[in-house]
């Protein structure tokens, strides 16, 4: 089992973090392969809480390497803070491998993205702030500053110089802001820099000789499916390609490498930012959900907006991600409900819809077609065979994996570690 992909299967915050923990005790390499400080991953180990936004969930496992790869935008100054936060409470970070191709989010991507999202109005994203879609327009439009830029100050200038000439005309003369300053930029990215030598290495060649000689690589995406920039809910997504096949092009490995790809998915769903979001409730069960979930985000502190499982993202993601297996997590907050509905259907305009439409608008249209399972009332978080989960809850499981066609392979019952049910 050398190359493993574990992606977010519906808007993200599925537990993704948990989850690659409880794989990447067992693997040598926890690789992130998209987004950058945007994602909030959230770890339990014993009273541990630990929130990771930039580094792999792999960090707290101390036999597992860390790498941040070439598809990740990386945030310098926000990687040292949690780096510092993490070791001042005995996490060692000094395995981190930082990708010598990865592009940074310089100082003035996050201020670019706040001051669009503010003139946007009602066109808003509704993004984390961080930089991340700044910093992807400037690799995809070739005026991007790597990691490697920043260790020679020449090239360094020469880069900063010429992502930041158009960009201050646009901040003068429309936004009405001041000019970012070439030299104070250029020397705070070669502190940085400094800093990060000792972490940059040619990563993708690391990962090919580990997966070579046997090792085994955990690929963790960020955000989600349906936040893909192809693939999601097109323009109310991240900027990068949270999908499977990221996973490749964010690390620099191929894809005969991969051999299992699992699927992070809520038994119900959430999202943050602005969106279409077909099974999102708007009345107190809506607000029941996000009590029993705790669902604030774990960047922005943000309520999520709460809704029931929808079967077609599920099946979407299956699909675009070419699942082997499924992890439903967060089966312990639906305890209590007497009837759970699962959205098995859209209604648009009058059209019954089986399957993801891929027309935005249609999307946006979707109103939710309801099937009824009956609930359970058993505290299930000690729960560790599925056979000894109450009959309904089962019951529940299995109609998901039947609507998702796709093996649901462990169960999450709760946020610590030992929380789970693993179903061979
Ligand atoms: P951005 O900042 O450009 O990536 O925002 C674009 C959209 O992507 C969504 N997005 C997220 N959705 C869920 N969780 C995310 N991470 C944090 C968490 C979120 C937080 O784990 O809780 O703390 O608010 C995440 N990151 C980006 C975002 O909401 C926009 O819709
Ligand atoms: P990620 O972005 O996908 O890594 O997920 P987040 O960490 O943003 O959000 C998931 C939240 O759910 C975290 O607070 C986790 O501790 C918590 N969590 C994960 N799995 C479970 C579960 O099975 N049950 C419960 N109750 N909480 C869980
Ligand atoms: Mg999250």
């Amino acid at each position: 089992m050398p190359g493993i992909v574990l992606i977010g299967a519906q808007w993200g915050d599925e537990g993704k973090g948990k989850a690659t923990d409880l794989i990447g005790t067992k693997v040598d390499y926890v690789a992130r392969f998209n987004g950058g400080n945007n994602a909030g991953h959230t770890v339990v180990v014993g009273d541990e809480s630990y929130a990771l936004h930039l580094l792999p969930s792999g960090i707290i496992s101390p036999n597992t390497i860390p790498v941040i790869g070439n598809g990740v935008v990386v945030d310098p100054a926000v990687l040292f803070e949690e780096i510092d936060g993490l070791e001042s409470r005995g996490i060692d970070c000094s395995r981190l491998l930082v990708s010598d191709s990865a592009h940074v989010i310089a100082p003035y991507h996050r201020m670019i993205d706040k001051v669009t999202e503010r003139f946007a109005g009602k066109r808003k994203i509704g993004t984390t702030g961080r930089g991340i879609g700044p910093a992807y327009a400037d690799k995809i439009n070739r005026i991007g500053i790597r990691v490697g830029d920043l260790l020679n100050e020449e090239h360094l200038r020469d880069k900063v110089e010429n992502a930041l000439h158009q960009k201050n005309q646009i901040l003068v003369k429309l936004y009405n802001r001041r000019a970012v300053d070439v030299n104070r930029t250029v020397d705070e990215l070669l502190e940085l820099g400094q800093r990060l030598k000792p972490y940059i290495a040619n990563t993708s060649l690391i990962l090919n000789d580990a997966l070579d000689a046997g090792s085994t690589v955990l690929f963790e995406g960020g955000q989600a499916t349906m936040l893909d920039v192809d693939h999601g809910t097109y323009p109310f997504v991240t900027s990068s390609n949270p999908t499977a096949g990221g996973a490749c092009t964010g690390t620099g490995v191929g894809p005969t490498k991969i051999s299992r790809v699992i699927g992070v998915a809520k038994a119900y769903v959430t999202r943050v930012g602005e969106g279409p979001f077909p099974t999102e409730l708007f009345d107190e069960s809506g607000d029941w959900l996000r009590a029993q979930g705790h669902e604030y985000g774990v960047t922005t502190g943000r309520p999520r907006r709460c809704g029931w499982f929808d079967a077609l993202v599920n099946r979407y993601a299956v699909q675009i991600n070419g699942l082997t297996d499924i992890v439903l997590t967060k089966l312990d907050v639906l305890t209590g409900l007497e009837q759970i509905p699962i959205c098995v259907a859209y209604d648009v305009n009058g059209e019954r819809y089986d399957e993801m439409p891929t027309d935005q608008y249609a999307f946006a249209a979707a109103k939710p077609i309801y099937e009824m399972m009956p609930g359970w009332t058993e505290d299930i978080s000690q729960v560790h065979h599925f056979e000894d989960l109450p009959e309904n809850c089962q019951r529940y499981v299995r109609r998901l994996e039947e609507l998702s066609r796709c093996r649901i392979s462990a169960i999450g019952t709760g946020p610590q570690r030992d929380h789970i049910i693993q179903i061979h």
